[in-house]
């Protein structure tokens, strides 16, 4: 009998899912032509966001869809095909997409997609955002609190007309959180490299590349990077609006 039959390091708790590839279902979804994707966060779960990865054969894509969008591409070379955007684009760009710019994502080898998807809070008198490409690797690396061997890349403006964020976070060997944090907005993680003790609640977890990480509101959160190894991940997070009452 295989001993692992059964287990997982995965958990779903109220305030939080540590989704470990492993537990990953693949389905077909409209609109992702050629392509599966692994939902890792939706409001089936509580959360008021919806999170995918994306896994597109060449030649598919994934067609405009009806709520803001960003995409990260994390494997495979594409074409990025809206109003005002034809632009190749590789492993390490991302693509900010309003629904009001129908902008279609065309696989040009098989490609792997972080995809996050939130309903748009407009603002009075703030102009809503448009579509833009960046790159990761050539946004600025900022030091957490002046920690050097903790560097956040904010991959979308932090002005209001953006009403979430989606960051990089590189820890060195050995870095962490200055704090257990505790605040109003969620969070959607991606793994990208590294492993470390990841708490969440009152539960310490071992994470590791490619799992996912949702945290509810008010989730105590904390992450040491291990010895092994930089750790990095993609972070998303409602940003810039006032709760409703
Ligand atoms: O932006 C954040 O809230 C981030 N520091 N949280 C986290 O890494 N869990
Ligand atoms: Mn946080």
């Amino acid at each position: 009998m295989n001993p692992k039959l059964g287990q997982t390091r995965s958990s779903r708790q109220p305030t939080h899912l540590l989704q470990t590839p492993d537990t990953f279902v693949r389905t077909p979804m409209p609109g992702l032509v050629g392509g599966e994707a692994i939902v890792h966060a939706a409001p089936a779960l509580g959360a008021n966001f919806l999170q995918y990865t994306a896994e597109i054969a060449s030649k598919g894509k994934l067609m405009p869809g009806t709520n803001q969008r960003f995409l990260y591409l994390l494997e495979g070379d594409a074409s990025i095909i809206g109003p005002n955007l034809d632009q190749t684009i590789h492993a390490g760009a991302f693509v900010y997409m309003p629904a009001t710019q129908p902008t279609t994502f065309i696989a040009n080898t098989q490609c792997r997609c972080a995809v996050i998807e939130k309903k748009y809070e407009p603002l009075e008198g703030i102009a809503p955002p448009s579509a833009f490409v960046g790159n990761e690797p050539a946004i600025p690396a900022v030091p957490l609190g002046g920690d050097p061997k903790l560097l956040v890349r904010s991959l979308l403006p932090t002005n209001f007309a953006f009403d979430f964020a989606v960051n990089t976070m590189t820890y060195a060997p050995g870095a962490a959180l200055s704090q257990v944090e505790i605040h109003m907005m969620e969070h959607g993680l991606l793994m990208l490299a590294g492993s470390g003790p990841y708490l969440l609640g009152d539960t310490k977890y071992d994470v590791g590349p490619g799992d996912f990480i949702w945290m509810a509101p008010y989730c105590p959160q904390w992450f040491q990077a291990d010895e092994s190894g930089e750790a990095k991940y993609l972070i998303y997070k409602d940003f810039n609006r006032m709760p409703a009452l």
